[in-house]
């Protein structure tokens, strides 16, 4: 597969050819900022203030090099989550300028005004309402792209469109499993060895083999899939939006929300050992502010339904005690790979040593917690959070 790269030089070009009018390419400032483990960003910015950014994906996996190639159409199956989450949850997301599925790059909207929320998290600064947001996010995924707002054999065909094994094999490798069987890419402090055998125990295991089942099999909605709060932009006037949807798929509700409650908990533990009080028990209150918005959403939602015959008043209860009883599951599953599996997280790499595996082992007792007693209610997650990294 060959494709032309952008480059900082190249990408004004690229512009004033595929995306005329939308900036001066006259005089641009173009930083290439791409920090993720993926792809190319590059953030271009004319003198009157006008700005796009460009992101390209590799045909390989960033973090680890061209030694692994990884499908680019990936960018494909983010702007399709751009194009369909748009119709209903615009002020969530980034406006897509534009896509090339040539050189499979997003044109995306100019969010320097924003900053990524597990930045914001680690420097100890508090976004009031963005779980919230996000949570409401998540419920207007849930209802408009499932069986719940759409037509059945609508949604048959946008499951179908939206199938992405590449990408959901790396989730399924990467968080649903090695974390509890070991892999040669995991790797961890020496401290923590002990901490990272704990999880490979067979009740562990077979709690997680039923996440991975549950991920593996049930096609709910146009997931994110991969909204850990490294993919959610913030700003201090509230605006709070979910980027880098590559890895959306049909696939089980409960995992976006797992997503940002497992971050929450890495956060939680970097305050914990950094005995930054203040910010852990206002952390420590996200987990149920994005539950409880997630529900308010969904259930004003709900009189919408498109099939009442039997997705009555009581399924929806049931329903959404699974997705509650699956997000800690979740959580606990990308949490575990954030200390022990490939890719981490500067919450926690960012702390000194000492602080570092205190951290790691209060991370890893919140994962044995959420997988062995499997919490039902958000309120429950952020007790277990907040007393296992309290013990770190
Ligand atoms: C090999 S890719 C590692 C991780 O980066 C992405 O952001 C996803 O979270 C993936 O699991
Ligand atoms: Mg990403």
């Amino acid at each position: 597969m060959t494709y032309e790269l952008l480059t900082p030089e190249s990408a004004p070009g690229y512009i004033e050819e595929r995306l005329p009018g939308l900036v001066d390419t006259a005089a641009l400032d173009v930083r290439e900022v791409g920090d993720g483990n993926l792809n190319l960003v590059f953030v271009c910015q004319d003198t009157a203030g006008r700005g796009v950014v460009l992101k390209q994906a590799l045909p390989y996996v960033r973090l680890v090099g061209p030694s692994w190639p990884f499908t680019p159409e990936r960018a494909v199956a983010e702007a399709r989550a751009y194009a369909e989450h748009g119709a209903f949850a615009a002020e969530f997301i980034p406006d897509l300028h534009g896509f090339d599925p040539e050189r499979y790059v997003l044109a995306l909207e100019d969010l320097s005004d924003h900053r990524v929320w597990r930045g914001a998290l680690t420097d100890g600064e508090r976004h009031e309402g963005a779980a919230a947001r996000m949570g409401r996010y998540v419920a207007r995924v849930a209802f408009h792209t499932s069986l719940f707002g759409l037509p059945a054999d609508v949604v048959k065909a946008r499951a179908a469109a939206s199938i992405s094994p590449d990408l959901c094999e790396i989730t399924e490798d990467l968080v649903l499993t090695e974390p509890f069987s070991g892999a040669e890419r995991n790797w961890f402090q020496d401290e923590l060895a002990g901490a990272a055998a704990s999880l490979q125990t067979a009740e562990i295991q077979a709690a997680a083999g039923e996440l991975k089942y549950a991920f593996m099999t049930r096609a709910e909605a146009l997931i994110h899939g991969d909204l850990h709060t490294g993919s959610v932009m913030v700003r201090a006037d509230g605006s709070t939006k979910a980027f880098d949807s590559e890895f959306c798929f049909y696939g089980p509700v409960a995992f976006d929300l797992a997503l940002l409650w497992a971050n929450f908990v890495v956060t939680l533990a970097r305050d914990a050992v950094l005995g930054r009080d203040e910010h852990g028990a206002w952390v420590a209150t996200l987990f149920e502010e994005s539950w409880d918005a997630f529900e308010d959403e969904f259930r004003a939602l709900w009189p919408g339904v498109v099939d009442p015959r039997v997705y009555n008043e009581p399924f929806l209860e049931r329903w959404l005690a699974e997705v509650r009883r699956d997000a800690a599951g979740f959580a606990a599953t990308e949490a575990a790979r954030r200390i022990v599996g490939l890719a981490h997280v500067d919450d926690i790499e960012s702390l000194a040593s000492a602080e570092r595996a205190a951290a790691g082992r209060g991370v890893i007792g919140v994962v044995r917690r959420l997988l062995l007693d499997r919490p039902e209610t958000a309120a429950e997650v952020s007790a277990v959070a907040r007393e296992e990294v309290a013990r770190g």
